[in-house]
Parts: C-alpha cells; structure tokens; sequence
C-alpha cells in the first residue's frame, strides 16, 4: 500500500471545511489507493466544535483515514505536512476595508508561513483558500525562505470551474467539452475570466458563442461577482463548491491535470506575461509529474491585456500594502 499522506487542514471547524475533509477522506483528492493523516488546526475558541467534525469523520469510518490529530497551534499542526490547505482566515466583518482585512490576516499568514518553514515535509504543496486568498500565499511565502516558492499557491479553481459553468449554460453544451479556460489576476472581482483560447468540443467558443457583448457584459461579470450573487442567495459564502475546487486544485497538482486542457492556479509569477516575478497571480497552468508549468507562448489581445494589467495591479498595490505592514 501507498504510503499515507500528511493533509493539514486548517480553518478546519469552518465551512469550507466540513465540506472538505469528507472529501479528502475519502480519496476524492488524493486517489483511491493512498492513505490519508489529517491534521487540523484552529484557534482556540472553535476546537470543541473541531471536535465535533473529528468525530463525524471517524465515524465515516473512512479506510484510507488513517489518524485524525486536532491543535491549536501552528506549529505543531504542519508538522511533516506533504499538503497544507490554508483555509482559516479572519473574515471581513461590516466597515472593514481591504487594508483593514490585509492588516488582520498578515499575522496569521506570516505565523503559518513561518511554521510550514520550520516544519513541513520536504515536499509540502500550500493552497491558500482564505482571503485574500493571493496576497495571504504571498506573506506565507515570504515567510517560509527555506521552502521552494513555487510550493505556495492560491485558489482559483473555484473561479476557472464558475466560468465552466456559465459557459455551459450559455452553449447547452456539457461544461466536459470546454477546454483551455483560464482565469487570470487575482480571486476578487477584477480577476479576468478568459475564454480567448477556449475550444468547445474542438472548435473556437467566441466563434460558437458569437456574442461579445455576452462576453463582456454578462460572463465576465457573473464569474468575477458570482462570490457576491451567492452570499446574497444563500446567506453566507460559497464552500461546498470551494471546497471542490480545492479538491480539483490538488488533485491536479498532485495527481496531473488532463492532457489538452489546462487550469488555473494562483501561483508566483515567473515574469510571464508581464506579471511581475514573484506576485501570486492566476495563469493557465498544465500539471504533470506533481508539478505546474505556466502555460507559454498565448497571443494576448488587447482586451485581454488590459484586463488582466487591472487584475495584477491590484495585486501589486496588495502586495506593497502587506510590505509596508511589514509582514512580507
Ligand atoms: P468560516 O468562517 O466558516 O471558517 C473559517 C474558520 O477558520 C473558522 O472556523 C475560524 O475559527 C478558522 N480560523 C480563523 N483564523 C484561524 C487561524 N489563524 N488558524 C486556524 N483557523 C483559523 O469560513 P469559510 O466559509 O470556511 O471560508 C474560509 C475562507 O475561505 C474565507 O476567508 C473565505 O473568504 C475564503 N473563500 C475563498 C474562496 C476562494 O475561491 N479562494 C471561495 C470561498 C471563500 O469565500
């Protein structure tokens, strides 16, 4: 038998979580034939309820569960991670800005970044899930020197499987027969979903589609504010569809992404595309032997280019906002 695989989850007595870790137990992310560690991680105050969701998920009586460990700190919650799935994060309550929410996530990020340094396995892959989601891998990342970069990520996937969608309703056509979306920039409402390169069962989609005003006035929209539509249906944020594209995100990386198609994935830019080396930003990325490759050698038209030159300008102020605080 394979040998098991250390997950931390943490933010893990939280939505997004009880929609993950069943799934995780399961072998949905990592593969009917490998055994899964979870170790969870809270702040103190919602450890009785972990408790509660440790013991659901023992009693799915899951065979690939091998050992379920709860914490408080983070120290102790990385130890040997292979993966860490960065979900907790200080929600934006009412009144709060963007910086306000920066300044209240920077220490969480910096202590988990600084953690994951000192005590992950080797080859620890990092998805940051809470927001915002780019800029907190950013200060994870600034704060695990010792770690590869490349190791640190941010969840897109939720964005690139919501453009999938659309464009399924659009079509009528199943959301399988779409390749090479991709989403660019950062998870907030500037990202750019991109469906210039987009092929529906082979053939070009804005030739399919023939709609531009669709294109600029309906889908982009909907995928970049479809966070917001849900909160204001459901009453609170997205997870069970977060939490499966966190699912997919890993898998992917993990396990390989499908030949002739790419995902996305928030990842630290390499200086392709003119999106400044180092900032977490969202590519189209293929993945293959438990590694990323940004897609290369895409024509970006002018449309393209000035929406995703708004989305990575964002990121760029995030990023020297978390500077000056310090935390990067
Ligand atoms: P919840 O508020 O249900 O759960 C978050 C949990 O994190 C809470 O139980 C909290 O106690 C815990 N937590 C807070 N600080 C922590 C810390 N320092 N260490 C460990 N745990 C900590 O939120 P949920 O709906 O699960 O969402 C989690 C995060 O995902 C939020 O930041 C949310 O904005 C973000 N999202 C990101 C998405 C993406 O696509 N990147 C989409 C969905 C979601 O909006």
């Amino acid at each position: 038998a394979a040998r098991p695989v250390t997950v931390t989850v943490t933010g893990a007595a939280g939505q997004i979580a009880y929609g993950l870790l069943f799934r995780i137990a399961s072998g949905a992310m990592l593969g009917a034939d490998t055994p899964v560690r979870l170790r969870l991680l809270e702040i103190p105050a919602a450890v009785g309820s972990l408790e509660g969701v440790a013991m659901e998920l023992e009693d799915g009586a899951f065979p690939l569960l091998s050992s379920i460990d709860i914490s408080d700190d983070p120290w102790v919650g990385f130890d040997g991670a292979n993966v860490a799935l960065l979900v907790g994060a200080r929600p934006r309550t009412a009144g709060m800005e963007r910086g306000d929410l920066l300044a209240a996530n920077g220490p969480i990020f910096t202590d988990q970044g600084a953690a994951i340094n000192a005590s992950a396995a080797a080859d620890v892959k990092v998805l940051v899930v809470g927001n915002p989601a780019n800029t907190n891998a950013f200060i994870a990342m600034s704060n695990a020197p010792d770690v590869p970069a490349e190791r640190f990520t941010a969840l897109t996937r939720l964005d690139h499987n919501r453009a999938i969608a659309q464009l399924a309703k659009k079509t009528g056509v199943a959301g399988t027969d779409f390749r090479r979306v991709a989403i660019w920039g950062n998870h907030s409402a500037t990202q750019y979903p991109d469906i210039s390169h987009v092929t529906v069962a082979g053939r070009p989609a804005v030739e399919v589609i023939n709609d531009q005003n669709w294109v600029v006035n309906d889908f982009i929209p909907t995928v970049q504010q479809r966070g917001t539509a849900i909160i204001k249906a459901r009453g609170a944020s997205s997870a069970a569809s977060a939490a499966s594209a966190a699912i997919d995100h890993i898998r992917d990386w993990a396990r390989g992404s499908a030949a002739g198609d790419w995902v996305s994935m928030a990842v630290p830019s390499d200086g392709s595309y003119g999106v400044p080396e180092g900032l977490i930003s969202s590519f189209p990325v293929t993945c293959a032997n438990g590694e990323y490759s940004i897609v290369q050698g895409l024509d970006v038209d002018e449309f393209s280019r000035g929406r995703i030159d708004i989305s990575v300008a964002e990121l760029e102020g995030e990023r020297d906002a978390v500077i000056d605080l310090g935390f990067a």
